[in-house]
């Protein structure tokens, strides 16, 4: 199904028919996919999956990153970042986010704080290039347990994914249980003010802000096994509306991680399933479907490939 010579001419709105194999990615096991945009070529960070088999827990020590220009060849850029190049975690390179701006890229990830802190924390890691490498840019975390301690507990602070607004006004969402939102400095690399909290029903974690036309969107997983569900807004500070679920289980890999783009006239729904012949929920890998918007801004639900 891969077109190599579409890709080499490029597509358009008139090929929304093609559509590569899933999982999109076959050489690495790879999770929680964040893509960027960036200079006409879509980057896609990834978690790395390396547990053995299903039975007992993620192993993630590093985030790659693969880069494409037709959404179905990927070129292995490597790994921009690993747990290990935060001096104040512990290891759990899970879920990430990473945006442009004023040319410098900004990598905000989830990582386990070391024993100074409970739990998990975020971070941020700063580059002048979409592929890295990405340096910490604070030292410490730029979100942590001890900062939200009305509600805290071991998982809430992970999976962030930061927004910019039309406006240049940056913000950051996250949250296992909570989910939560702050707005960020002009340096990226600092919350501005206080952090909200969200009411999304049946909230697990995996937030993702986008826009699309007028309307701004956030999508999360629901439930356990998770789907992804979505809310609309007016406004990136909303308030919100919920407005149902994007698509059913991912297949055999329990969570379910959504990042959601706009590229050569198509919009892609790009997440994770257990899809390779040894996958599960810790050895995952990222799968890419056509996203369709209807006229009044609502989202059909994503038919996966694996449907
Ligand atoms: O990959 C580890 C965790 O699984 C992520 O942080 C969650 O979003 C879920 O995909």
């Amino acid at each position: 199904k891969v077109l190599t010579a579409m890709a080499a001419v490029g597509f358009t709105a008139a090929a929304a028919t093609t559509q590569a194999a899933n999982p999109a990615i076959t050489e690495v096991l790879t999770a929680d996919p964040a893509a960027m945009v960036y200079d006409d070529t879509v980057y896609l960070y990834t978690g790395h999956d390396e547990a053995k088999d299903n039975k007992s827990f993620y192993e993630m020590h590093k985030w790659l990153v693969f880069s494409s220009t037709d959404m179905v060849n990927w070129k292995n850029e490597g790994s921009p970042l690993a747990a290990k190049d935060f001096d104040w975690a512990k290891g759990s390179a899970w879920a990430s986010h990473v945006v442009e701006k004023d040319g410098k890229f900004y990598f905000y990830t989830t990582v386990r704080h070391d024993d100074t802190k409970p739990g998990f924390a975020i971070g941020v890691a700063v580059s002048d290039s979409p592929t890295g490498p990405f340096k910490d840019a604070l030292g410490k975390a730029l979100i942590s347990n001890d900062m939200t301690t009305d509600t805290d507990i071991d998982w809430d602070d992970l999976d962030p994914a930061a927004f910019i607004d039309d406006d240049g006004q940056a913000y950051l969402f996250w949250g296992n249980t909570k989910p939560r939102w702050a707005r960020l400095k002009d340096n990226m690399i600092e919350l501005d003010g206080p952090i909200h909290k969200l009411d999304l029903p049946d909230f697990t974690e995996a937030l993702y802000a986008h826009k699309h036309g007028d309307y701004y969107y956030l999508t999360y997983a629901m439930g356990f096994p998770e789907k992804i569900g979505y809310a609309m807004s007016k406004s990136i500070e909303g308030p919100w509306e919920y407005k149902g679920i994007l698509n059913e289980l991912a297949g055999n890999s329990n969570t379910n991680h959504q990042s959601i783009i706009d590229y050569k006239g198509r919009s892609f729904f790009i997440y994770h399933t257990g899809g390779t012949p040894k996958g599960g929920s810790y050895r995952r890998s990222v799968a890419i479907d056509d996203l369709y918007y209807n006229e009044d801004g609502t989202i059909k639900r994503v038919v996966m490939t694996s449907e």
